[in-house]
């Protein structure tokens, strides 16, 4: 008995004068006194050690430390609530707390940079789904079933339909287009692809992608290159030189990797381009006439020229990010470099 007393005596004095500013600490007096695991729930807890013929007058001082405290937090209530009711606790004049604003990420703005720049020439944007279907990830695009070209990329295959997968390109974006039949074609595919790969600072089970298709009359291997010249003098700075080393993809015959000249050290050697004062930055080629024969697209009318770039390289290669799990760990630290770009 003597003990609920005092224990009640040392909570009243901060009960009465309690007196919050904010939702947040009214909801932190309700966690303490009134919760599940609060002070009154625990003071009543008491009760069981108390003498039989105490339990009336001691229930009596309980209940009343119960109503005091409640009555405290009903008081309050209304900075829940947002009400607006003029009180002694609630300040209406004063200035808002201002929220942190946030910013993009920086593979999104990377990603926006690259299809402006390619919107300034015409092409326009598609996106599509990122789980797809044997026909439009592979078959279609020149990698029948068995084509070894199919072993270069990891797939992630759905259980429940051996015939979906997580797309492994957006080229799967411009198979659907292909099929809709509308020439001449002009399409950036930007989005998020998929490959079975352990997570390193090289590698992921996920990257970003931007694709570029072309096909019309008369597109030239001259028409590529000058289109992917402009990129990147957009990209990179109009000093910016380009090579082209011949390539293999499924897809594009004859094939190319495209290097421009190093942004760190403009070819001097440094760690970037590994000394050689090139670093490689997308893969192209002519569209395969197979291709545009699985979307009866006369190849002997129609050529055409495709490319595609990793958006993680491109900002790795702008802002020198050499992990690719920062891209995706969400550290503000991190994240907060790219504020003014
Ligand atoms: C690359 C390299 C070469 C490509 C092909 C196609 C399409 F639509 F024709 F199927 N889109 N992108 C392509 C060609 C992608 O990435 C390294």
């Amino acid at each position: 008995m003597q003990s609920l007393q005092e224990q009640i005596k040392a909570h009243e004095e901060e009960i009465k004068s309690f007196n919050p500013a904010s939702a947040a600490e009214l909801e932190a007096y309700r966690i303490k006194y009134l919760g599940t695991k609060g002070i009154v729930k625990e003071i009543f807890g008491g009760m069981k050690h108390v003498p039989v013929e105490q339990k009336k007058e001691a229930g009596q001082l309980l209940n009343a430390f119960k109503q005091l405290a409640e009555g405290q937090y009903e008081a309050f209530k209304h900075l829940q609530d947002g009400d607006g009711k003029k009180d002694a606790g609630l300040d209406i004049t004063l200035p808002g707390k201002p929220l942190p604003l946030g910013t993009r990420h920086p593979l999104r703005m990377v990603e926006n940079q690259i299809v402006s720049i390619f919107e300034k020439i015409g092409f326009s944007v598609a996106t599509g789904p990122e789980i797809e279907d044997d026909w439009h990830n592979f078959t279609s695009l020149n990698m029948p079933e068995h084509h070894p070209a199919r072993d270069m990329q990891d797939t992630f295959y759905v259980s429940q339909n051996p015939d979906w997968v997580l797309r492994t390109h957006t080229s799967s974006v411009q198979a659907r287009i292909m099929e809709q039949g509308n020439l001449p074609i002009r399409v950036i595919c930007p989005g998020r692809v998929y490959r079975n790969e352990t997570i390193s600072a090289r590698a992921h089970c996920f990257f970003h992608q931007c694709e570029g298709l072309y096909i019309d009359k008369n597109v030239s291997f001259a028409d590529l290159k000058q289109t992917l010249y402009y990129f990147v003098t957009e990209m990179f700075g109009a000093d910016t030189k380009v090579r082209f080393r011949p390539s293999y993809f499924p897809f594009t015959e004859p094939s190319a990797e495209m290097d421009i000249s190093c942004t760190v050290c403009g070819g001097k050697g440094c760690s970037l381009c590994k000394h050689t004062g090139w670093v490689e930055i997308l893969g192209c080629g002519m569209v395969h006439p197979n291709m545009l024969r699985n979307f009866n697209i006369d190849p002997e009318v129609y050529t055409g020229f495709a490319f595609g770039m990793g958006v993680e390289r491109i900002t790795q290669i702008k802002y020198q990010v050499n992990d690719l799990r920062l891209y995706s760990q969400n550290d503000v630290r991190f994240l907060k470099q790219f504020q003014s770009i």
